[in-house]
């Protein structure tokens, strides 16, 4: 057989362990070399407000890390995968992420778990560039004019995230006044802290703890008090014209199945009700963009609330799980008008990337999103800029497995020079 003249790409090594993730729980890593010497390496991220309709991953089930710990995943990687993988060009992404689709051999990737495809999709991806001496997002996004992504960072928990009694999951702020990521990251910085000072006046020190992705967590009692002291804070810090509100309801954490109603501060409400009180939140606060904002099965109401918060990006995440499926009959319906992408939903970059594409397409938005279990790794910071995605979204400007991303995105806005910030004059495409 003629053998390609660079075998450098060829596959020659790959190994998995087990980690921690930012919550303390154990995920997995992986580590990718070639014959040239190139290198990728990956820990894979993991939800808690997870959509029923994500990619498995895989779990062992038994006394260890309180049955969370991923040793069948890593063997997965290290027997099974690696095994198949030894030899290929890591160049061909869409081949490897289907061979391992193949090994798998299931809908949801339950033989192998999403984890372990994920770890060695993404760190195969990653070692061709740097066998190609090129950056990640370089690599992958080819000779685009980049755009940096407008950050969405969560400065307020509640939902599954937190402690206290919010119903409603993440309170972001987005700058759309500034002229650079690296500025939008001051903004919020500077936002963050003052937040800080508002919340310990009003609820007192021990208030300022943070959730699982850096933003504080208070015990205010209600959505409308959440978005008040939100915006006190954007205020205090004097970026009232320059920053506006992104929500994540994650609304099926607050759905009650029962009863077809969602569950608000302990009251029964209705899809029409929510969608009422969204009406009124986006009249009243500077609300640019809902995600979730109702339970993951109901595309009807999807499509209702898209119709009816006219202007309002509507993100599927828990609808959508990264999956064309699930975003092509979303597409189909007219439910949302926004696609979140969560690598480890779906599984491999190439259906991520799939995804993305799809949602382009038929012009719907695109957010990159990170998990609330979280680490050092920082790929979608750069699938982000590949994708020209325009907008991610990974917690707080806080806590070091969040920063990483954003830290990235500074050093990859440093080095392109001329990238446009997508937040300038933001402006929503429907
Ligand atoms: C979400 C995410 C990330 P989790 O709902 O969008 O913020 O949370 O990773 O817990 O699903
Ligand atoms: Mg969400």
């Amino acid at each position: 057989m003629l053998r390609n003249m660079d075998d450098s790409f060829d596959i020659y090594e790959i190994k998995a362990r087990q980690v921690l993730d930012s919550r303390g729980n154990p995920t997995v890593e992986a580590e990718v070399l070639t014959a040239g010497g190139g290198y990728g390496h990956t820990i894979v991220p993991s939800g808690a407000s997870t959509g029923t309709f994500e990619a498995v991953e895989l779990r062992d089930k038994k006394e260890k890390y309180g049955g969370k710990s991923v040793l069948n995943a890593v063997s997965n990687v290290n027997d099974i995968i690696a095994q198949e993988l030894i030899g290929e060009d890591a160049r061909n992404q869409r081949l490897i992420d289907q061979i391992m689709l193949n090994l798998d051999g299931t809908e949801n990737k339950g033989n192998l778990g999403a984890n372990a495809i994920l770890a060695v999709s993404l760190a195969v991806a990653k070692a061709a560039a740097d066998t190609a001496s090129l950056p990640l997002y370089k690599y992958i996004g080819g000779s685009n004019a980049y755009v940096m992504p407008a950050p969405m960072m969560n400065v307020l928990n509640g939902g599954q995230h937190a402690g206290n009694a919010l119903d409603f999951q993440e309170f972001m702020i987005m700058p759309v006044g500034a002229d650079s990521f690296a500025e939008a990251v001051r903004m919020c910085s500077e936002t963050y802290q003052s937040l800080k000072k508002v919340v310990a006046e009003k609820y007192g020190k021990d208030a300022v703890n943070v959730g699982d992705e850096g933003g504080f967590a208070p015990p205010v009692k209600t959505i409308d008090e959440a978005l008040a002291v939100l915006l006190e804070g954007v205020k205090k810090a004097g970026y009232e014209d320059e920053i506006v509100f992104t929500i994540d309801s994650a609304a099926s954490e607050f759905y009650d199945e029962k009863s077809g109603s969602y569950m608000i501060a302990g009251e029964k409400v209705s899809t029409d009700k929510l969608i009422d009180i969204y009406k009124e939140m986006v009249e009243q606060y500077p609300i640019v963009s809902i995600e979730d904002p109702l339970f993951e099965e109901d595309f009807e109401g999807f499509k209702t609330a898209t119709k009816e918060l006219k202007g309002i990006q509507i993100v599927g995440d828990d609808l959508f799980v990264t999956n064309t499926k699930r975003l092509k009959k979303g597409i189909e319906m007219g439910a949302a008008n926004s696609l979140l992408l969560k690598v480890n939903q779906i599984g491999t970059l190439s259906e991520s990337i799939d995804a993305a594409n799809m949602a382009f397409r038929n012009g719907y938005s695109l957010v990159v999103s990170h998990r609330s279990g979280e680490s050092e790794d920082s790929t979608i910071a750069d699938l982000a800029v590949a994708l020209n995605a325009g907008q991610i979204k990974t917690g707080a400007p806080a806590r070091g497995e969040r920063t990483a991303k954003y830290n990235q995105l500074m050093r990859i806005e440093e080095e392109l020079q001329i990238s446009k910030y997508a937040g300038k004059d933001f402006k929503i495409p429907f």
